[in-house]
């Protein structure tokens, strides 16, 4: 989660719609002075609000209590309301003559400046504020207990998918979060109709029009570039998911998953069936090599959750960036809390726009939370060094740079990289090796992206009203299985599940086309980093780490923040203008012939 997306956060204080009233407008109308006057007001008055509002968000996250929802809830009621007057009042401003490009841009951005817009009318906003901050809760407190009382929470039920025991026991595990999901539909079709009205209320069609406006290109456009990068991944995926399916065939029996057809979505190892990395040992190319995960390294080492966070630290200030904040240590939940309820969901914050940075996640020591860490570290870098720009220029270039930062460092961790932090053993940096880190990688990366894209494509639907409640969860699985070729293990129908509703980003209103962006680009600045850093040879041998050079590329961007459109930001970066899957391609060229050998008489696609 990023600072932008913390909308659902509060504002413990009256409603800033009770703000003062704007300073009068001369009859010969506003000037660009005046405009960039608004600008700094606005600017002033969103940092307080989103303060009040990220305290009161952290505090329920990390304690799910009824008291600190309706303070989360009241805190962002109140934001809402500063948001919409605010937005209200830049009208007369946005067709100045003559306005400087900064004021300009930050005058389109306030527009844009939440992922849930709020109605005019106070006590439809104050019902949205709720609704979110309910749906956030309901998530976070999720649990499935059987007849004797016995409780297993999400962390439960994903180690059971991750283990990879009998089908039976997946389904069940499968099941059991799933069920969680029902008694949320209700409030999720309150939080559609409401954030429509606040998205019409400043005019755009609905919430994903909204959406896919802040993209510096036409909604349209955006559109097209999705599907552009999607047909460039799409041979690469077909070709993962058919060898996994293969493997998945042969261990399961074809009577459990069909040799030709969709994957059953509770085999994968993860609950949405999107990051298959815990398929690994049945996928492994060539399991005499060494191994490359790191979770038997760490133990053996006895490094914790805390080490692990210092590691990921250790990555960035090898690129010469500063350390964090002592408070991001004495701040942050690194771990679930004895007796608390706690949205376990990894996310990063700053909480009070002043390098508060800090992280809220219940790490397990493995190396799947480490590549997390990274990630969510890559956050609170964005945080850090565009943190002295006004708040509207606080955000990502797009939301997908955003997600992309921690997750580009993290490409670094090569298996070179581990060994020498003397976390996996012997490397061999023979073909066999290589295709054991590709497969690794792609399980993550290649199978993440159909899902990646699809999230939003039923969000969209749905916010434009093609997709109503009566058909939530069908419509979500007919673009799981068209999409990701996954299908759901046993019936599912409208009436008794919320499937989408079992996936956080969907209670927590965050969009979700930035981590298919951010897929994409990872690897175009992990390209653009390695060039930085003087790297020969192919680009998934590159690791960053110690370079200097590369880190200092990487905090230009970051500082930019929002400052610019994105094309200019990625063209400082990379040299080119355009999201583009090249690098991603290139870099999986090793395992793309693999996966074309070892397909070779298996009918692919479902
Ligand atoms: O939500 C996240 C991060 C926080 S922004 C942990 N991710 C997506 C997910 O878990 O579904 C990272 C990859 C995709
Ligand atoms: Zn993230």
């Amino acid at each position: 989660m990023t600072r932008g997306t913390l909308l659902l956060g509060l504002v413990a204080c009256t409603p800033g719609s009770e703000a003062p009233p704007p300073p009068p407008v001369t009859e010969a109308g506003p000037t660009a002075a005046d405009a960039a006057a608004f600008v700094d007001r606005a600017n002033a008055e969103l940092l307080t609000a989103w303060r009040a509002e990220s305290a009161a968000a952290w505090a329920n996250a990390t304690d799910l209590t009824d008291e600190h929802e309706r303070a989360a809830s009241a805190a962002s009621a109140a934001s809402m309301a500063t948001l919409t007057r605010l937005i209200d009042e830049s009208v007369p401003y946005a067709t100045v003559v003559g306005l400087d490009d900064a004021v300009a841009r930050q005058l389109a951005l306030l527009r844009l400046a939440t992922s849930l817009p709020a109605p005019r009318d106070p006590m439809r906003r104050n019902d949205l504020a709720d609704t979110a901050a309910r749906l956030e809760s309901m998530y976070g407190k999720g649990k499935s207990c059987d007849a004797s009382g016995a409780c297993r929470d999400l962390g439960d039920l994903e180690a059971v998918l991750a283990r990879g025991g009998s089908p039976e026991e997946q389904l069940d595990a499968w099941t059991a979060w799933h069920s969680v999901a029902p008694p949320m539909k209700p409030h999720y079709e309150r939080l559609v109709t409401l954030a429509n009205e606040g998205a019409r209320d400043i005019g755009y069609a609905d919430v994903g029009a909204m959406w896919r406006s802040g993209y510096d290109m036409p909604p349209e456009a955006l559109v097209n570039e999705v599907d552009r990068l999607w047909a460039d991944v799409l041979p690469l995926y077909q070709k993962l998911h058919c060898h996994a399916r293969a493997r998945l065939s042969a261990k399961y029996g074809p009577d459990v998953v069909p040799p030709t057809g969709p994957i059953p979505a509770h085999l994968t190892g993860n609950m949405w069936a999107q990051s298959w990395e815990n398929l690994y040992p049945l996928l492994e190319p060539y399991p005499d090599e060494p191994s490359l995960d790191v979770t038997a390294g760490l133990r053996a080492k006895g490094v914790d959750e805390l080490g692990m966070v210092r590691m990921a630290e250790g990555f960035f200030t090898s690129m010469g960036l500063d350390p964090l904040p002592a408070t991001f240590y004495e701040r942050s939940m690194f771990l679930k809390p004895e007796g608390k309820e706690v949205v376990c969901h990894a996310s990063a914050w700053d909480v009070q726009w002043n390098d508060d940075l800090r992280i809220k996640m219940c790490i397990k020591v493995d190396h799947e939370d480490l590549v997390t860490l990274h990630h969510e570290l890559g956050h609170n870098y964005y945080f850090h060094y565009y943190n002295s720009l006004p708040p509207l220029f606080r955000s990502g270039a797009n939301d997908g740079f955003h997600e992309g930062v921690g997750d580009a460092v993290a490409l670094s961790l090569t298996p070179g990289h581990l060994q020498k932090m003397g976390l996996i053993g012997e490397v061999s940096a023979d073909d066999h090796g290589v295709v054991n880190k590709q497969m690794q990688d792609a399980l993550a990366k290649i199978a993440f992206l159909p899902f990646g894209r699809l999230v939003d494509q039923w969000r969209w639907d749905v916010f434009a009203g093609r997709v109503g409640p009566e058909a939530y969860t069908a419509r979500w699985w007919e673009l799981r299985r068209e999409l990701q070729g996954v299908a759901a293990p046993t019936p599912r129908n409208d009436v008794e599940h919320f499937d989408p509703g079992a996936k956080y980003h969907i209670p927590g209103n965050t969009p979700y086309m930035r981590y298919f962006m951010a897929h994409v680009l990872q690897f175009q600045f992990h390209e653009a980093m390695c060039r930085a850093a003087g790297h020969q040879g192919p680009l998934h041998t590159c690791s960053v780490y110690g370079s200097e050079e590369a880190g200092a590329r990487l905090a230009a961007m970051l500082s930019r923040g929002a400052s610019t459109p994105w094309q200019d930001t990625l063209e400082q970066l990379t040299g080119t203008r355009q999201m583009d899957a090249r690098p991603l391609l290139n870099y999986f060229e090793p395992l793309s012939k693999y996966l074309d050998e070892q397909n070779q008489g298996r009918t692919c696609g479902w």
